[in-house]
């Protein structure tokens, strides 16, 4: 809709509003009222950059005349955002020229219908010039940045909807994004539309500076470029189910989800009572029923590290995995252990091992020498008692970025790397076996209660809470582009899997 010049070019807070009467006083902020509507534009815009040689391209080409998906690739832009700060891109870092976004309103049909009714569009601000074209009509045309300005939009939007409609009414639709694959699980693997996936991803939790929990489209989109920095190509949902809109850009980007729901602390006899299995059954209903037509969504995960050994676990798991797979018997379902293998007592109703393991981290401190034997024993212990194929759920190490010892000592990014590299010796000795995935403990550092094992929160990230990369994100960097490039089934998995724009260029 709008391109604009010069580097950190945001577009802050577009909105559409309408109303009965011409406002007194021109710009200023359009609250709602019991005369005005109005719509917020905010969210995902598609976007290009125009690196021509003369930066000028767009207009020789015309690129608002039509959807700018069809004059060539589109990137996912937040609004508001500086596209400079969301992206991984060092080009368009340091990118001053035009840049182009665009983005599709529905309207209410009142405002099309109407004909006393005012639409406006206004801009909160867009730095540094913009041009704004509605339906490739040249509507406004701006320079400077911070300040909001405002094009009339009614006869624009009131005679072509108007003509749209006019074969007979419309009746209230709204199109779902579906995608179709199957999930299958064997002895030993993990299939999706009947090809073998293994995970290569992280655990997650929404969290950020400042933010803590809440909702932010420039954060979510920098975690996915970080994704596709990566090369993951899944996440686990811990220890809660995420918003909708991370969902969304999951089936987009072809991203696997384990979607958890918040079984979290079912660790005391109590937690398997009748009243928490009760509301445990119900929150899985809540889920399924939110998250069902996600294709993204491969597998069910009912908790997280609930002692699984105590006497009444057995009947609860049972009981909450049957009644997951009525609700939706075609994904396998799950819960993440970090229980032994022998006293188990959930472990026989799931479909896929989930296991967490923190060796040479909260055992045996500092002795990374034991990590390879400790983690083959687990592995072949859980699948000689099970034959069900295994995924390493969770694994790693407290790093604070910028501490640096060799040999490594605990909490320096060299003890970290070291670490993965102990997992990883195993992993890739067995996942030509039964293990079908790894996914580290965690994709960035998170803010927790305070207990003497946590610095400023948790910090077993690769990305630091600002998303800065530590040293062991470069080696994790390295190995998931390999995994992707040699598990060659992933190819196909990830482009069928996917919606709109894989995050692997294949
Ligand atoms: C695991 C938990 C996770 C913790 C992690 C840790 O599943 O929630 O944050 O340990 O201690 O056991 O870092």
């Amino acid at each position: 809709m709008a391109p604009g010049q010069a580097g950190a070019w945001t577009l802050l807070g577009p909105l559409l509003w309408g109303c009965a009467l011409a406002l007194q006083g021109g710009m200023l902020y359009p609250r709602e009222s019991p005369s005005r509507e109005r719509k917020e534009l905010d969210g995902l815009w598609s976007f290009r950059a125009d690196f021509s040689d003369n930066r000028r391209q767009g207009f020789e080409q015309q690129w608002y005349r039509r959807p700018l998906r069809e004059s060539g690739p589109t990137l996912d832009m937040p609004v508001p955002s500086s596209f400079n700060d969301v992206g991984q891109d060092a080009q368009l870092r340091s990118f001053v020229g035009w840049v182009w976004y665009e983005r599709e309103a529905a309207l209410p049909q009142r405002w099309s219908q109407d004909l006393d009714t005012r639409v406006v569009l206004r801009i909160g601000s867009a730095h540094y010039y913009a041009i704004v074209w509605v339906n490739g009509v040249h509507v406004a045309e701006h320079e400077g940045g911070h300040l909001p300005f405002e094009a009339d939009i009614s006869k624009l939007i009131q005679v072509r909807l108007t003509a749209q409609t006019a074969a007979g009414p419309v009746s209230d639709f709204h199109a779902l994004p579906v995608g179709i694959r199957t999930v299958a699980v064997t002895e030993s693997q993990f299939l999706i539309n009947g090809k073998p996936f293994y995970f290569h991803g992280v655990n997650k939790h929404e969290d950020a500076d400042i933010r803590g929990k809440g909702f932010d489209w420039s954060l979510l989109m920098k975690d996915f470029n970080l994704l596709r920095w990566l090369g993951a190509n899944s996440f686990r949902t811990s220890h809660y189910p995420y918003a909708e809109e991370v969902m969304q850009l999951c089936d987009r980007y072809g991203i696997v989800v384990i979607d958890e729901c918040p079984g979290v602390g079912i660790v005391l006899p109590e937690s398997f009572g009748n009243v928490s299995l009760q509301h445990h059954l119900q929150v899985m209903e809540e889920l399924v029923r939110r998250d069902k037509n996600h294709p993204a969504v491969v597998m069910w995960s009912v908790a997280n590290e609930p002692a699984s050994f105590l006497k009444p676990a057995g009947y609860y798991f049972k009981t909450v995995i049957a009644h997951t797979k009525t609700l939706d018997p075609s994904r396998p379902v799950t819960f993440v252990t970090s229980s032994n293998y022998a006293a188990d007592l959930g472990a026989p109703y799931v479909d896929v091992i989930c296991v967490n393991s923190y060796y040479s981290w909260y055992h045996d401190c500092g002795h990374l020498e034991v990590i390879q034997l400790q983690l083959a024993t687990q592995f072949e212990t859980w699948y000689r008692t099970y034959q069900k194929p295994v995924i390493q759920s969770e694994y790693g190490a407290e790093t604070i970025a910028g501490f640096h010892q060799d040999p490594p000592l605990m909490f320096s990014e060299e003890y970290q790397r070291s670490l993965l590299e102990q997992y990883h010796s195993v992993l890739d000795q067995k996942r030509k076996e039964y293990v079908v995935g790894e996914l580290i403990w965690n994709f960035a550092d998170f803010m927790t209660n305070q207990t003497p094992t946590r610095a400023l929160g948790n910090k077993k990230g690769i990305f630091t809470r600002q998303r800065q990369p530590k040293s062991a994100a470069f080696l994790l960097r390295e190995r998931y582009w390999r995994l992707a490039n040699e598990t060659r089934y992933h190819r196909s998995v990830v482009k069928s899997q996917c919606l709109g724009n894989s995050l692997f260029p294949f």
